[in-house]
C-alpha cells in the first residue's frame, strides 16, 4: 500500500518591526485550524516565524537584540500555538531565533544565539532541532549596503549538521523528515547530507528579500524567485524527496520579500505554489513511495558515488585558480 501524507505550507504574511509576538502568533494558529481541514498532518512555517526579519536591523549591543530572541519553547508568548498544534493533531516546522546556554568549542558555557528551527510533535514535543548553517549576511553595520542583513551578527553557525529523524507523521505512517533554513536551499552539500540519510520530506523556511541589497551589481528581480525553486526543485530531484519551502512574505517595514511558497516532489516538479503575499495555506498530498524511484535508480548512492573524486568538497573551502595552459 501506498504511503500518503498531507503537507501544508503555512506561509505568513510582513510582521512589522512594531509587531510582537502576539501578532504572528494569532496569525499562525488560524493557519494550523485551515490545515487541519484541509487534511494536512505536516504544517512547515517560515524562518524566524514568531518576529520581523530582524538581521535587517543594527543593534551595537548584542543584548540589546535579546528582544527578538525565544530562551524557551513553549513560552507564555507561543502557548497558544503549542496548544493549537495539539488541537489539531499536527507536526509543525517552526523557525525562530534561539538563545541557548551551552558550552562553546573551548568548553566554556555561555550565551549562544542561533537561528533555529525545530520539528514540533502533535503533543508539544521537540522531535529534532535545526540550527542554521549558511549563514549570509555580514558582521558589522555596511553602510554601503541598502538594508543590513546582519545575520553573521546575531547568530553563530549552527552545530548540529543536517540531522533527520524517522518519526510518526499522522496515522500509520512515519517519516524521515529533516530540515533547511533559507540560505541553506542554495546548497547542493546541505541536501546531499540529508539525501544520504534517506531523507523523504526536507523542511524549510525563508525570509528572502525580493531585492538583492548587497549594491555590487543587478540581479533581475524574476531570477530572485527563479534562483529560489531552481535550488529546491533540484535539490529534491537529486535526493528523491520532497520538500515544504515556506516564505515570510511582502513588506516588512518598506522591505519586500518575494514569497512563492512551493512544495516540490521527487522528481523536481512544483506541486502547489502560494500566490499571495500574504498569510497563505497551500497543501499537496505526497506519495511517499516516489522517493524509491530516484534511490534506486540514477540517485542509487551505494551504487554510483565516487566519494574517492570527491575530496575537495570537505578539504577545500574557497575555490582555487585552475593551472593555465600552456604551461610554457
Ligand atoms: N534569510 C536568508 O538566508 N536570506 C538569504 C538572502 C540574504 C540571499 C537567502 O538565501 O534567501
Amino acid at each position: 500500500m501506498s504511503k500518503f501524507i498531507t503537507v501544508a505550507a503555512a506561509q505568513l504574511g510582513p510582521i512589522q518591526k512594531s509587531e510582537g509576538r502576539e501578532i504572528a502568533v494569532g496569525r499562525m494558529i488560524p493557519l494550523l485550524e485551515r490545515a487541519y481541514h484541509r487534511g494536512a498532518q505536516v504544517v512547515v512555517f517560515p524562518e524566524l516565524a514568531l518576529t520581523t526579519s530582524f538581521p535587517r536591523w543594527y543593534h551595537e549591543d548584542l543584548d540589546e537584540a535579546d528582544g527578538w530572541f525565544e530562551t524557551a519553547l513553549p513560552s507564555p508568548a507561543t502557548a497558544s500555538l503549542f496548544e493549537a498544534i495539539h488541537r489539531f493533531d499536527l507536526t509543525v516546522y517552526l523557525g525562530y531565533a534561539e538563545i541557548a546556554y551551552e558550552p562553546d568549542n573551548a568548553g566554556v558555557t555561555r550565551k549562544r544565539r542561533f537561528n533555529t528551527s525545530a520539528i514540533i510533535a502533535p503533543t508539544g514535543e521537540m522531535i529534532l532541532k535545526y540550527r542554521k548553517v549558511h549563514l549570509p549576511g555580514h558582521a558589522e553595520y555596511a553602510p554601503a549596503r541598502k538594508v543590513q542583513h546582519l545575520e553573521k551578527r546575531y547568530f553563530e553557525v549552527g552545530n548540529l549538521g543536517f540531522p533527520v529523524v524517522r518519526a510518526p507523521v499522522g496515522k500509520d505512517v512515519s517519516v524521515n523528515m529533516g530540515m533547511m533554513i533559507c540560505n541553506d536551499r542554495r546548497w547542493p552539500e546541505a541536501w546531499r547530507v540529508l539525501g544520504l540519510q534517506q531523507v523523504e520530506l526536507v523542511m524549510l523556511g525563508y525570509n528572502t528579500p525580493s531585492l538583492n541589497m548587497e549594491n555590487r551589481g543587478f540581479e533581475a528581480h524574476h531570477l530572485r524567485v527563479f534562483h529560489s525553486q531552481l535550488s529546491i526543485q533540484a535539490g529534491c530531484y537529486q535526493n528523491a524527496c520532497f520538500a515544504v519551502a515556506v516564505a515570510k512574505a511582502g513588506t516588512e517595514d518598506g522591505h519586500e520579500m518575494f514569497g512563492h511558497s512551493i512544495i516540490v516532489n521527487p522528481q523536481g516538479e512544483i506541486m502547489a505554489q502560494a500566490t499571495s503575499w500574504d498569510d497563505e495555506l497551500i497543501v499537496a498530498d505526497c506519495n511517499l513511495d516516489m522517493c524509491k524511484l530516484g534511490r534506486s535508480t540514477i540517485f542509487n548512492f551505494a551504487l554510483h558515488r565516487r566519494v574517492e573524486a570527491y575530496a575537495r568538497i570537505t578539504n577545500q573551502v574557497g575555490s582555487e585558480a585552475p593551472p593555465a595552459w600552456p604551461t610554457r
